[in-house]
Protein backbone atom coordinates (compact mmCIF):
# COMPACT_ATOMS: atom_id res chain seq x y z
CA UNK A 1 0.00 0.00 0.00
CA UNK A 2 1.45 3.53 -0.44
CA UNK A 3 1.90 6.01 1.63
CA UNK A 4 -1.54 7.59 1.93
CA UNK A 5 -0.16 11.65 1.15
CA UNK A 6 -1.58 14.68 2.88
CA UNK A 7 -1.95 17.62 -0.37
CA UNK A 8 -0.66 20.75 0.64
CA UNK A 9 -3.84 22.96 1.34
CA UNK A 10 -3.96 26.33 1.12
CA UNK A 11 -6.07 28.73 3.73
CA UNK A 12 -9.95 28.55 2.06
CA UNK A 13 -10.08 32.26 1.38
CA UNK A 14 -6.62 32.09 -0.74
CA UNK A 15 -6.76 34.27 -3.84
CA UNK A 16 -6.44 32.08 -6.68
CA UNK A 17 -6.04 34.97 -9.72
CA UNK A 18 -3.63 35.43 -12.87
CA UNK A 19 -2.09 38.41 -14.21
CA UNK A 20 -1.92 40.74 -17.67
CA UNK A 21 -1.00 43.82 -18.46
CA UNK A 22 -2.38 46.40 -20.74
CA UNK A 23 0.13 46.94 -23.81
CA UNK A 24 1.06 43.27 -23.36
CA UNK A 25 -2.49 42.43 -24.75
CA UNK A 26 -4.89 44.94 -25.40
CA UNK A 27 -3.85 46.19 -28.84
CA UNK A 28 -6.50 48.70 -30.55
CA UNK A 29 -3.68 51.20 -29.92
CA UNK A 30 -5.54 53.79 -31.68
CA UNK A 31 -9.07 53.54 -30.75
CA UNK A 32 -10.98 55.91 -27.89
CA UNK A 33 -8.91 58.54 -28.42
CA UNK A 34 -5.45 56.40 -27.11
CA UNK A 35 -2.43 58.33 -27.87
CA UNK A 36 0.36 56.37 -27.91
CA UNK A 37 2.91 55.42 -24.87
CA UNK A 38 6.46 55.26 -24.49
CA UNK A 39 6.01 51.38 -25.78
CA UNK A 40 4.39 52.27 -28.93
CA UNK A 41 7.47 53.95 -29.58
CA UNK A 42 9.95 51.99 -28.77
CA UNK A 43 8.28 48.97 -30.27
CA UNK A 44 7.74 50.53 -33.72
CA UNK A 45 11.89 51.57 -33.49
CA UNK A 46 14.19 49.35 -35.76
CA UNK A 47 15.72 47.37 -33.67
CA UNK A 48 14.70 47.65 -30.39
CA UNK A 49 11.92 44.28 -30.11
CA UNK A 50 12.82 40.85 -31.51
CA UNK A 51 11.39 40.67 -35.17
CA UNK A 52 10.35 44.38 -34.93
CA UNK A 53 7.02 42.82 -32.85
CA UNK A 54 4.88 45.50 -31.51
CA UNK A 55 1.57 45.39 -29.18
CA UNK A 56 -0.08 47.29 -32.35
CA UNK A 57 -2.82 44.14 -31.96
CA UNK A 58 -1.52 42.06 -29.54
CA UNK A 59 -4.11 39.71 -28.40
CA UNK A 60 -6.66 42.28 -28.85
CA UNK A 61 -8.18 41.86 -25.32
CA UNK A 62 -9.49 45.04 -26.15
CA UNK A 63 -11.94 43.45 -28.44
CA UNK A 64 -12.13 40.36 -26.82
CA UNK A 65 -12.01 40.42 -23.23
CA UNK A 66 -15.51 39.22 -22.55
CA UNK A 67 -13.96 35.86 -24.12
CA UNK A 68 -11.10 36.39 -21.73
CA UNK A 69 -13.07 36.60 -19.06
CA UNK A 70 -15.49 33.50 -19.65
CA UNK A 71 -11.73 31.76 -20.04
CA UNK A 72 -10.82 33.32 -16.28
CA UNK A 73 -14.76 32.07 -14.83
CA UNK A 74 -13.44 28.72 -17.01
CA UNK A 75 -9.92 28.18 -14.81
CA UNK A 76 -11.78 29.14 -11.62
CA UNK A 77 -9.82 32.40 -11.18
CA UNK A 78 -10.95 34.19 -7.68
CA UNK A 79 -8.69 37.38 -9.03
CA UNK A 80 -7.44 38.56 -12.13
CA UNK A 81 -4.79 41.24 -12.09
CA UNK A 82 -4.58 43.73 -15.05
CA UNK A 83 -3.46 47.26 -16.04
CA UNK A 84 -4.66 50.58 -17.01
CA UNK A 85 -3.27 52.18 -20.40
CA UNK A 86 -2.99 55.49 -18.99
CA UNK A 87 -3.01 57.05 -22.57
CA UNK A 88 -6.56 55.88 -22.68
CA UNK A 89 -7.31 57.87 -19.82
CA UNK A 90 -5.70 60.95 -20.34
CA UNK A 91 -3.86 60.90 -23.93
CA UNK A 92 -1.82 63.50 -23.51
CA UNK A 93 -0.79 62.43 -19.49
CA UNK A 94 -2.77 65.02 -18.48
CA UNK A 95 -6.27 67.31 -18.07
CA UNK A 96 -9.30 65.56 -17.78
CA UNK A 97 -10.24 61.86 -18.05
CA UNK A 98 -11.87 60.84 -21.68
CA UNK A 99 -15.06 59.07 -20.48
CA UNK A 100 -14.42 56.00 -23.93
CA UNK A 101 -11.00 55.04 -21.93
CA UNK A 102 -12.64 54.70 -18.45
CA UNK A 103 -15.87 53.06 -19.81
CA UNK A 104 -13.75 50.17 -21.53
CA UNK A 105 -12.38 49.28 -17.77
CA UNK A 106 -15.88 49.72 -16.23
CA UNK A 107 -16.99 47.32 -18.73
CA UNK A 108 -14.21 45.01 -18.05
CA UNK A 109 -14.71 45.58 -13.98
CA UNK A 110 -18.20 44.82 -14.57
CA UNK A 111 -17.71 41.51 -16.46
CA UNK A 112 -15.45 40.27 -13.91
CA UNK A 113 -17.87 41.00 -11.05
CA UNK A 114 -20.84 39.08 -12.79
CA UNK A 115 -17.93 35.95 -12.73
CA UNK A 116 -17.30 36.29 -8.99
CA UNK A 117 -13.92 37.59 -10.27
CA UNK A 118 -12.27 40.01 -7.90
CA UNK A 119 -10.85 42.77 -9.87
CA UNK A 120 -6.84 44.18 -8.99
CA UNK A 121 -6.08 46.95 -10.85
CA UNK A 122 -2.42 48.04 -11.57
CA UNK A 123 -2.24 52.00 -12.55
CA UNK A 124 1.15 51.94 -14.10
CA UNK A 125 2.58 48.73 -15.74
CA UNK A 126 4.93 50.74 -18.06
CA UNK A 127 3.04 52.49 -20.36
CA UNK A 128 3.82 56.09 -20.13
CA UNK A 129 2.48 58.37 -22.61
CA UNK A 130 4.54 59.46 -24.81
CA UNK A 131 3.34 62.96 -24.17
CA UNK A 132 4.75 62.88 -20.97
CA UNK A 133 8.28 61.40 -21.55
CA UNK A 134 8.24 64.18 -24.23
CA UNK A 135 8.74 66.49 -20.97
CA UNK A 136 11.27 64.26 -19.67
CA UNK A 137 9.62 61.49 -18.45
CA UNK A 138 10.03 59.29 -15.29
CA UNK A 139 13.32 62.03 -14.72
CA UNK A 140 11.27 64.82 -14.28
CA UNK A 141 9.49 65.71 -11.06
CA UNK A 142 6.87 66.61 -12.86
CA UNK A 143 5.73 62.94 -13.64
CA UNK A 144 5.02 61.84 -10.67
CA UNK A 145 2.37 64.88 -10.14
CA UNK A 146 0.81 63.88 -13.46
CA UNK A 147 0.82 60.45 -12.22
CA UNK A 148 -1.18 61.00 -8.63
CA UNK A 149 -3.95 62.87 -11.00
CA UNK A 150 -4.08 60.18 -13.04
CA UNK A 151 -4.28 57.70 -10.31
CA UNK A 152 -6.99 60.48 -8.70
CA UNK A 153 -9.36 59.84 -12.28
CA UNK A 154 -9.25 56.16 -11.81
CA UNK A 155 -9.91 56.33 -8.57
CA UNK A 156 -13.01 58.37 -8.74
CA UNK A 157 -14.46 56.37 -11.96
CA UNK A 158 -13.46 52.63 -10.38
CA UNK A 159 -13.22 53.06 -6.95
CA UNK A 160 -16.39 51.81 -6.19
CA UNK A 161 -16.39 48.34 -7.51
CA UNK A 162 -12.34 47.73 -7.45
CA UNK A 163 -10.86 47.21 -4.04
CA UNK A 164 -7.80 45.98 -4.64
CA UNK A 165 -5.25 48.81 -5.85
CA UNK A 166 -1.23 48.42 -7.20
CA UNK A 167 0.36 51.88 -7.42
CA UNK A 168 3.18 50.78 -9.90
CA UNK A 169 4.36 47.24 -11.23
CA UNK A 170 8.25 46.91 -10.78
CA UNK A 171 9.56 50.19 -10.78
CA UNK A 172 12.72 48.57 -10.89
CA UNK A 173 12.34 47.79 -14.35
CA UNK A 174 10.77 50.74 -15.27
CA UNK A 175 13.82 52.73 -13.93
CA UNK A 176 16.92 50.67 -14.48
CA UNK A 177 15.63 48.93 -17.83
CA UNK A 178 14.29 52.05 -18.78
CA UNK A 179 16.95 54.49 -18.26
CA UNK A 180 20.09 52.43 -17.52
CA UNK A 181 20.43 49.66 -20.09
CA UNK A 182 17.82 50.50 -22.25
CA UNK A 183 16.12 47.33 -23.02
CA UNK A 184 12.63 48.89 -22.28
CA UNK A 185 11.28 51.86 -23.16
CA UNK A 186 11.85 54.84 -23.45
CA UNK A 187 15.34 53.07 -24.56
CA UNK A 188 17.85 55.45 -22.25
CA UNK A 189 21.18 54.94 -21.25
CA UNK A 190 21.66 57.62 -18.99
CA UNK A 191 22.55 56.45 -15.37
CA UNK A 192 21.76 59.21 -13.24
CA UNK A 193 18.33 59.80 -14.64
CA UNK A 194 17.87 56.22 -14.06
CA UNK A 195 18.30 57.25 -10.21
CA UNK A 196 16.23 60.35 -10.55
CA UNK A 197 13.69 57.87 -12.52
CA UNK A 198 13.54 55.67 -9.37
CA UNK A 199 13.31 58.59 -7.04
CA UNK A 200 10.18 60.07 -9.38
CA UNK A 201 8.37 56.63 -9.11
CA UNK A 202 8.71 56.29 -5.34
CA UNK A 203 6.92 59.19 -4.91
CA UNK A 204 4.75 59.00 -7.78
CA UNK A 205 3.45 55.71 -5.53
CA UNK A 206 3.08 57.85 -2.23
CA UNK A 207 1.36 61.22 -4.06
CA UNK A 208 -1.06 58.28 -5.98
CA UNK A 209 -1.36 56.15 -2.63
CA UNK A 210 -2.91 59.38 -0.75
CA UNK A 211 -4.38 60.52 -4.02
CA UNK A 212 -6.38 56.93 -4.23
CA UNK A 213 -7.43 56.98 -0.86
CA UNK A 214 -8.72 60.41 -1.13
CA UNK A 215 -11.34 59.20 -3.36
CA UNK A 216 -12.10 55.91 -2.73
CA UNK A 217 -14.13 54.32 -0.05
CA UNK A 218 -11.81 53.25 3.01
CA UNK A 219 -12.44 49.38 2.62
CA UNK A 220 -10.36 49.56 -0.78
CA UNK A 221 -6.73 48.22 -0.63
CA UNK A 222 -3.64 49.79 -1.58
CA UNK A 223 -0.48 48.17 -2.79
CA UNK A 224 2.52 47.96 -5.06
CA UNK A 225 4.56 45.45 -6.86
CA UNK A 226 7.70 44.96 -6.65
CA UNK A 227 9.67 42.86 -8.72
CA UNK A 228 12.06 42.33 -5.37
CA UNK A 229 15.00 39.78 -6.58
CA UNK A 230 16.31 37.38 -3.91
CA UNK A 231 19.92 38.43 -4.37
CA UNK A 232 22.40 35.75 -2.96
CA UNK A 233 26.20 36.28 -2.57
CA UNK A 234 28.85 33.57 -4.34
CA UNK A 235 30.49 33.28 -0.77
CA UNK A 236 30.59 34.73 2.56
CA UNK A 237 33.11 36.44 1.83
CA UNK A 238 33.52 40.34 2.59
CA UNK A 239 33.86 41.36 -0.52
CA UNK A 240 31.13 39.23 -2.28
CA UNK A 241 28.83 39.96 0.73
CA UNK A 242 29.12 43.69 -0.61
CA UNK A 243 28.24 42.85 -3.66
CA UNK A 244 25.04 41.45 -3.27
CA UNK A 245 24.19 44.43 -0.23
CA UNK A 246 24.99 46.60 -3.37
CA UNK A 247 22.64 44.85 -5.69
CA UNK A 248 19.97 44.55 -2.80
CA UNK A 249 19.96 48.39 -2.24
CA UNK A 250 20.01 48.59 -5.84
CA UNK A 251 17.35 46.13 -6.80
CA UNK A 252 15.11 46.53 -3.81
CA UNK A 253 16.13 49.21 -1.10
CA UNK A 254 15.64 51.80 -3.41
CA UNK A 255 12.03 51.00 -3.51
CA UNK A 256 11.62 49.27 -0.16
CA UNK A 257 13.64 51.61 1.51
CA UNK A 258 11.64 55.29 1.11
CA UNK A 259 7.98 53.20 0.86
CA UNK A 260 8.41 50.82 4.08
CA UNK A 261 10.67 52.58 6.08
CA UNK A 262 11.00 56.66 4.87
CA UNK A 263 14.21 56.35 4.05
CA UNK A 264 17.19 55.24 1.81
CA UNK A 265 19.73 53.02 2.38
CA UNK A 266 22.71 54.83 3.52
CA UNK A 267 24.95 52.48 1.73
CA UNK A 268 23.26 52.91 -1.38
CA UNK A 269 24.00 56.60 -1.06
CA UNK A 270 27.29 55.58 -1.00
CA UNK A 271 27.36 53.16 -3.88
CA UNK A 272 26.02 56.07 -6.12
CA UNK A 273 27.72 58.95 -4.88
CA UNK A 274 30.01 59.12 -8.35
CA UNK A 275 26.79 58.97 -9.97
CA UNK A 276 24.74 61.35 -8.47
CA UNK A 277 23.96 63.27 -5.18
CA UNK A 278 20.51 62.51 -4.91
CA UNK A 279 19.61 66.58 -4.67
CA UNK A 280 16.15 65.81 -6.45
CA UNK A 281 14.96 64.29 -3.29
CA UNK A 282 13.49 67.55 -1.83
CA UNK A 283 12.50 67.84 2.05
CA UNK A 284 8.97 66.27 2.23
CA UNK A 285 9.25 63.84 -0.17
CA UNK A 286 10.74 61.02 2.60
CA UNK A 287 7.58 61.45 4.03
CA UNK A 288 5.31 61.81 0.91
CA UNK A 289 6.10 58.43 -0.25
CA UNK A 290 6.15 56.42 2.85
CA UNK A 291 2.34 56.18 3.19
CA UNK A 292 0.67 53.09 4.80
CA UNK A 293 -0.32 50.41 2.51
CA UNK A 294 -2.73 47.61 2.75
CA UNK A 295 -0.48 44.85 1.59
CA UNK A 296 2.74 44.39 -0.87
CA UNK A 297 2.80 42.29 -4.11
CA UNK A 298 6.07 40.86 -4.84
CA UNK A 299 7.12 39.79 -8.38
CA UNK A 300 8.97 36.41 -8.32
CA UNK A 301 10.50 34.93 -11.34
CA UNK A 302 14.59 33.62 -10.48
CA UNK A 303 17.24 35.03 -7.63
CA UNK A 304 20.48 36.70 -8.29
CA UNK A 305 23.84 35.12 -7.68
CA UNK A 306 26.62 38.24 -7.08
CA UNK A 307 29.69 38.52 -6.56
CA UNK A 308 32.79 41.22 -6.19
CA UNK A 309 34.25 41.41 -9.97
CA UNK A 310 37.43 39.73 -10.40
CA UNK A 311 39.63 40.53 -13.41
CA UNK A 312 37.65 39.13 -15.91
CA UNK A 313 34.59 41.10 -15.16
CA UNK A 314 33.94 42.38 -18.29
CA UNK A 315 32.50 39.09 -19.83
CA UNK A 316 29.08 38.79 -20.73
CA UNK A 317 26.67 39.46 -18.58
CA UNK A 318 24.45 36.93 -16.42
CA UNK A 319 21.94 39.07 -14.90
CA UNK A 320 19.13 37.86 -17.48
CA UNK A 321 18.19 41.48 -18.32
CA UNK A 322 18.37 41.59 -21.96
CA UNK A 323 21.21 42.60 -24.29
CA UNK A 324 22.58 45.84 -23.93
CA UNK A 325 26.60 47.46 -23.68
CA UNK A 326 25.24 49.42 -20.54
CA UNK A 327 24.51 48.28 -17.19
CA UNK A 328 20.78 48.38 -15.51
CA UNK A 329 23.15 48.85 -12.24
CA UNK A 330 24.62 52.25 -11.58
CA UNK A 331 27.28 52.82 -9.79
CA UNK A 332 27.56 48.65 -9.42
CA UNK A 333 30.49 47.79 -12.57
CA UNK A 334 33.03 45.93 -9.44
CA UNK A 335 29.90 43.58 -9.18
CA UNK A 336 29.59 40.23 -11.36
CA UNK A 337 26.35 38.16 -11.70
CA UNK A 338 26.51 34.41 -12.16
CA UNK A 339 24.01 31.81 -13.73
CA UNK A 340 22.43 30.22 -11.13
CA UNK A 341 22.50 26.45 -11.20
CA UNK A 342 19.55 24.48 -12.45
CA UNK A 343 17.63 24.35 -15.36
CA UNK A 344 16.23 27.17 -17.02
CA UNK A 345 13.09 28.42 -18.42
CA UNK A 346 12.89 29.82 -22.20
CA UNK A 347 14.20 33.25 -21.13
CA UNK A 348 17.01 31.84 -19.87
CA UNK A 349 15.99 32.24 -16.20
CA UNK A 350 17.04 29.89 -13.56
CA UNK A 351 14.16 27.48 -12.10
CA UNK A 352 14.85 28.46 -8.03
CA UNK A 353 11.80 28.32 -6.02
CA UNK A 354 13.34 28.27 -2.70
CA UNK A 355 14.13 32.08 -4.26
CA UNK A 356 10.37 33.02 -3.59
CA UNK A 357 10.65 31.18 0.02
CA UNK A 358 13.38 33.70 0.37
CA UNK A 359 11.69 36.75 -0.37
CA UNK A 360 8.28 36.07 1.13
CA UNK A 361 10.43 35.29 4.44
CA UNK A 362 12.40 38.58 4.05
CA UNK A 363 9.18 40.75 3.46
CA UNK A 364 7.83 39.03 6.35
CA UNK A 365 10.98 40.49 8.57
CA UNK A 366 11.10 43.73 6.52
CA UNK A 367 7.35 44.72 6.73
CA UNK A 368 6.33 42.57 9.44
CA UNK A 369 2.44 43.75 9.33
CA UNK A 370 1.89 43.44 5.85
CA UNK A 371 0.07 41.11 4.04
CA UNK A 372 1.73 39.66 1.10
CA UNK A 373 0.91 38.66 -2.66
CA UNK A 374 2.61 37.00 -5.10
CA UNK A 375 1.41 39.60 -7.91
CA UNK A 376 3.79 37.62 -10.75
CA UNK A 377 5.25 34.31 -10.95
CA UNK A 378 5.32 32.16 -13.65
CA UNK A 379 7.53 30.50 -16.39
CA UNK A 380 8.53 31.01 -20.31
CA UNK A 381 8.54 27.68 -22.70
CA UNK A 382 7.89 27.47 -26.42
CA UNK A 383 4.87 25.60 -26.25
CA UNK A 384 3.17 24.26 -29.49
CA UNK A 385 0.02 22.48 -29.96
CA UNK A 386 -0.35 18.94 -31.00
CA UNK A 387 -1.73 17.65 -34.12
CA UNK A 388 -5.00 17.85 -32.56
CA UNK A 389 -4.86 21.28 -30.77
CA UNK A 390 -4.23 20.83 -27.30
CA UNK A 391 -1.10 22.40 -25.79
CA UNK A 392 0.84 20.13 -23.09
CA UNK A 393 2.80 22.17 -21.12
CA UNK A 394 4.01 19.70 -18.20
CA UNK A 395 7.56 21.89 -17.59
CA UNK A 396 4.92 25.38 -17.01
CA UNK A 397 2.52 22.21 -14.38
CA UNK A 398 6.49 21.33 -12.72
CA UNK A 399 7.01 25.21 -12.28
CA UNK A 400 3.77 26.18 -10.60
CA UNK A 401 3.70 23.00 -8.36
CA UNK A 402 7.19 23.77 -7.58
CA UNK A 403 6.73 27.41 -6.63
CA UNK A 404 3.29 27.16 -4.71
CA UNK A 405 4.95 24.19 -2.72
CA UNK A 406 7.56 27.03 -1.82
CA UNK A 407 4.81 29.19 -1.16
CA UNK A 408 3.26 27.38 1.27
CA UNK A 409 6.31 26.74 3.13
CA UNK A 410 6.38 30.03 3.54
CA UNK A 411 3.19 30.02 5.05
CA UNK A 412 3.99 27.65 7.50
CA UNK A 413 6.69 29.55 8.40
CA UNK A 414 4.71 33.11 9.51
CA UNK A 415 4.81 34.62 6.25
CA UNK A 416 1.19 36.25 5.50
CA UNK A 417 0.70 35.32 1.89
CA UNK A 418 -2.94 36.19 1.05
CA UNK A 419 -2.87 35.50 -2.50
CA UNK A 420 -1.11 34.18 -5.81
CA UNK A 421 -1.63 35.74 -9.14
CA UNK A 422 0.26 33.63 -11.92
CA UNK A 423 1.86 35.51 -14.71
CA UNK A 424 0.26 35.30 -17.45
CA UNK A 425 -3.24 34.72 -18.03
CA UNK A 426 -2.45 34.22 -21.57
CA UNK A 427 0.69 34.07 -24.17
CA UNK A 428 1.47 37.68 -25.14
CA UNK A 429 3.71 40.56 -26.14
CA UNK A 430 6.76 39.53 -23.83
CA UNK A 431 8.49 43.54 -23.97
CA UNK A 432 11.91 43.46 -26.04
CA UNK A 433 11.73 39.82 -26.86
CA UNK A 434 8.21 40.29 -28.34
CA UNK A 435 6.16 36.86 -28.88
CA UNK A 436 7.91 34.85 -28.84
CA UNK A 437 8.51 34.02 -25.16
CA UNK A 438 5.01 32.29 -24.00
CA UNK A 439 4.35 33.01 -20.85
CA UNK A 440 0.65 32.07 -20.66
CA UNK A 441 -1.54 29.11 -19.28
CA UNK A 442 -3.68 30.31 -21.99
CA UNK A 443 -2.23 29.71 -25.62
CA UNK A 444 -2.57 31.99 -27.98
CA UNK A 445 -2.38 31.54 -31.58
CA UNK A 446 -1.21 34.69 -33.12
CA UNK A 447 -2.38 34.39 -36.34
CA UNK A 448 -5.80 33.69 -35.89
CA UNK A 449 -5.95 35.08 -32.04
CA UNK A 450 -7.66 31.48 -30.86
CA UNK A 451 -6.91 30.93 -27.67
CA UNK A 452 -6.53 27.48 -26.35
CA UNK A 453 -5.85 26.71 -22.20
CA UNK A 454 -3.03 24.79 -21.81
CA UNK A 455 -3.12 21.28 -19.64
CA UNK A 456 -1.04 24.30 -17.19
CA UNK A 457 -4.33 26.21 -17.13
CA UNK A 458 -6.32 22.64 -16.31
CA UNK A 459 -3.96 22.26 -13.54
CA UNK A 460 -4.53 25.64 -11.82
CA UNK A 461 -7.76 25.28 -12.32
CA UNK A 462 -8.15 22.65 -10.13
CA UNK A 463 -5.91 24.16 -7.35
CA UNK A 464 -7.89 27.34 -7.40
CA UNK A 465 -11.42 25.05 -6.95
CA UNK A 466 -9.96 22.92 -4.54
CA UNK A 467 -7.40 25.12 -2.67
CA UNK A 468 -4.81 22.30 -2.47
CA UNK A 469 -1.47 21.40 -4.69
CA UNK A 470 -2.44 17.54 -5.77
CA UNK A 471 0.94 15.80 -4.34
CA UNK A 472 2.89 15.14 -7.23
CA UNK A 473 2.87 16.51 -10.62
CA UNK A 474 0.59 14.59 -13.53
CA UNK A 475 0.46 16.37 -16.76
C1 LIG B 1 7.79 41.21 -15.50
N1 LIG B 1 14.17 41.45 -15.43
O1 LIG B 1 8.82 41.67 -16.30
C2 LIG B 1 6.62 42.06 -15.91
O2 LIG B 1 5.90 42.60 -14.84
C3 LIG B 1 5.75 41.43 -16.92
O3 LIG B 1 5.11 42.42 -17.66
C4 LIG B 1 6.57 40.49 -17.78
O4 LIG B 1 5.87 40.01 -18.88
C5 LIG B 1 7.02 39.37 -16.86
O5 LIG B 1 7.69 39.86 -15.73
C6 LIG B 1 7.90 38.33 -17.55
O6 LIG B 1 9.09 38.91 -18.00
C7 LIG B 1 10.13 41.54 -16.02
O7 LIG B 1 14.91 41.69 -16.40
C8 LIG B 1 10.99 41.88 -17.05
O8 LIG B 1 14.61 41.20 -14.31
C9 LIG B 1 12.33 41.84 -16.86
C10 LIG B 1 12.81 41.48 -15.62
C11 LIG B 1 11.97 41.15 -14.58
C12 LIG B 1 10.61 41.18 -14.79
Amino acid sequence: MPEPVTPVAFPPDFLWGASTSAYQIEGAVREGGRTPSIWDTFSHTPGKTADGDTGDIAVDHYHRYREDVALMAEMGLKAYRFSISWSRVQPTGRGPAVQVGLDFYRRLVDELLSHGIKPAVTLYHWDLPQHLEDAGGWPERDTAYRFADYAQLVGEALGDRVEQWITLNEPWCVAFLGYASGVHAPGRTEPEAALRAAHHLNLAHGLATSALRSVMPARNSVAVSLNSSAVRPVSQDPADLAAARKIDDLANGVFHGPMLHGAYPQSLFEATASITDWSYVLDGDLAAIHQPLDALGLNYYTPALVSAATGAASGPRADGHGASDHSPWPGADDVMFHQTPGDRTQMGWTIDPTGLHELLMRYTREAPNLPLYITENGAAYDDKPDPEGRVHDPERIAYLHSHLTELHRALSDGADVRGYFLWSLMDNFEWSFGYGKRFGAVYVDYATLTRTPKSSARWYAEVARTGTLPPAVDA
